[in-house]
């Protein structure tokens, strides 16, 4: 991306008409610092293979969410997937000299494998939801800063690659061993090569799960460059931050691992409860680990129109973290009164759910549909926001879309 910001500064505004294809009429206006914003679109959707109606956040780190209605697929295909970035994208990828070394305090002789050695080991598939931390984010009030996602940020695509474990056993870890982290490829904005843009992990404990897995391949493709291409930590379940795109290191801890965002207050929410606003000081942080429940309506559209006395079958997903759901309800009468939905199983531990209902306006007029799943343990999705916290993470609250009928 650098290179084409640099390559758009350098090249006069004829240059950047005719890659446009029209004349910027009020060319002689335009900032010295300011893209053409369609400029800058055509770089994200072409250049990651993007629906158009992914929603850009930021363009440095980019950042994009998708919309509700377009995360109806079962499997998420990578054109739909939001884009988490803290840094910049690798470049120039040399995928037959690419490592991952396994390392840390934890490690007594560390150990190096390429892709083809790792292919070496049982391959494994399954389906993960991966949702950011601050989905849900915008929601906020007092507002937290950071990218303001709405409900786009989360994907459930089929990850294939090696257990985490078995590379783990491979290598030999010290019984003191406590907490992976992980080293991406991607670079830090500042441009400084000693800094990393993040390097989180998980307890070992989550690191030795079946479902966790070095994938290096999604949806039976190559990973996407955006999604972490060529190798990529998945963990389902948990924020998405823990898993590392890009990877080319991994580190097995003796204590929390304390890389890049894992102290002060990233990734992490109060450990009790605060009033809107408060400052919280970072001793009272604690890392989120499991995400909460919650769920979507992906079908249809918020503000489509059915004509009276017709059914409409509503449908989505739900998740909660590293438990099941096992309730799905809607409402139409803003949630005075909720029916069963249907609700299927995961295709496997830590993969979305499908659920659908058939429903039956009374009469003409505008309806919402609101969406509440609950998950084993029988924590309910609140209809409002749930506990504010200063960085604006966890927002599980129901998801509503309007219907009008005519
Ligand atoms: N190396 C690296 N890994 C990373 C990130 C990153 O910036 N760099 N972002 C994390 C965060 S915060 C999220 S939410 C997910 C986003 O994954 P996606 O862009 O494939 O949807 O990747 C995680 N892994
Ligand atoms: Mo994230």
């Amino acid at each position: 991306m650098s290179n084409r910001r640099d390559f758009i500064k350098k090249s006069s505004l004829a240059t950047i008409s005719s890659i446009l294809g029209v004349d910027i009429v009020f060319a002689k206006n335009l900032p010295k610092d300011v893209l053409p914003l369609l400029l800058q679109e055509e770089g994200f959707y072409t250049k990651f293979n993007k629906h158009k109606d992914m929603v850009i956040l930021n363009d440095r780190p980019w950042n994009a969410e998708a919309q509700a209605h377009i995360l109806d697929d079962e499997i998420t295909p990578s054109s739909k997937m939001f884009v988490r970035n803290n840094g910049l994208i690798p470049e120039n990828i040399d995928v037959d000299n690419w490592n991952l070394t396994i390392d840390g305090e934890s490690v007594n002789t560390p150990k190096s494998y390429t892709i083809s050695e790792l292919k070496k080991f049982p391959k494994h598939t399954y389906r993960l939801t991966l949702e950011c931390g601050g989905n849900g984010r915008s929601e906020f009030n007092p507002p937290a800063k950071g990218n303001q996602w709405s409900i786009g940020a989360v994907s459930c695509a089929e990850w294939t690659g090696v257990r985490l474990r078995d590379i783990l056993e491979d290598v030999g870890i010290n019984q003191d061993a406590v907490y992976i982290g992980y080293y991406g490829a991607d670079t830090h904005l500042s441009g400084n090569p000693e800094k990393n843009p993040i390097s989180r992990g998980m307890p070992i404990s989550k690191a030795l799960m079946d479902e966790t897995i070095i994938a290096y391949a999604m949806n039976g493709e190559n990973i996407p460059l955006a999604h972490g291409f060529p190798l990529r930590l998945v963990a389902g379940g948990w924020p998405a931050s823990v898993s590392g795109k890009w990877i080319n290191k991994l580190v097995v801890r003796n204590k929390i691992h304390d890389g890049a965002k894992m102290g002060g207050q990233s990734y992490r929410v109060p450990c009790t409860a605060v009033a809107p606003g408060s400052k919280v000081s970072d001793d009272q942080m604690c890392i989120i680990e499991s995400m909460p429940v919650k769920s979507l309506i992906t079908y249809p559209k918020s503000g489509a129109v059915i004509s009276e006395n017709r059914t409409l079958n509503v449908r989505g997903h739900a998740w909660a973290g590293e438990l099941k759901v096992n309730k799905m309800e809607y409402s139409i009468d803003f949630g005075s009164t909720w029916h069963r939905c249907e609700l299927k199983a995961p295709h496997n531990r830590l993969a979305w759910q499908r659920w659908s209902a058939n429903i039956n306006f009374p009469k003409k007029g505008y309806y919402e549909v609101w969406a509440r799943a609950t998950d084993t343990n029988g924590t309910m999705q609140p209809m409002v926001l749930p506990g504010w916290n200063p960085k604006g993470y966890l927002n599980n609250a129901c998801h509503r879309i309007a219907i009008k009928v005519n």
